[in-house]
């Protein structure tokens, strides 16, 4: 963070890596990468969780135990390219209030897009 403030950096992306929300200290881990973004005023815009479109109800409880360890904004819904649906999204909408904001739709940058609730919705029921 002191080194994006110093180089006058746009964005800083934090991204952790085989973060399981089993596992208490990793837990700690992350809250305390909270605590030293939130120094700078202003600088934390988003926290996101990533959520395999093929996670089932265990989406749910990553997310609770995610939100309640860092106040996460949104949600990262990837691999909807393949056959699983994402339906556990709503279960967080729904509980959490958590609102997704991206969904990957394949391996490349340009695959991670907007959310379309429409087309999300059409895909789940038809
Ligand atoms: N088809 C498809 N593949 C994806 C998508 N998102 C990620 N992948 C692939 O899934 C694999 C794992 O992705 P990562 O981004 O490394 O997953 P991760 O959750 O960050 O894993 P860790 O950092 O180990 O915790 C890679 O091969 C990605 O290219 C997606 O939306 N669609
Ligand atoms: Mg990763």
């Amino acid at each position: 963070m002191s080194s994006a403030a110093h180089k006058g950096t746009d964005l800083v992306l934090v991204d952790t890596a085989g973060r399981l929300h089993t596992k208490v200290n990793l837990m700690e881990e992350l809250k305390k990468l909270r605590r030293i973004v939130e120094k700078t005023p202003g600088a934390l815009q988003e926290v996101l969780l990533v959520i395999d479109a093929t996670t089932g109800q265990n989406g749910l409880t990553q997310a609770r135990v995610f939100a309640e360890a860092v106040d996460v904004t949104g949600v990262v819904l990837t691999k909807l390219d393949g056959t699983a649906k994402g339906g556990i999204v709503v279960a967080i909408q729904g509980e959490l209030g958590l609102p997704v904001k991206l969904v990957g739709v394949g391996e490349s940058a340009a695959d991670l897009v907007a959310f379309d609730p429409e087309e999300f919705a059409e895909a789940l029921l038809g």
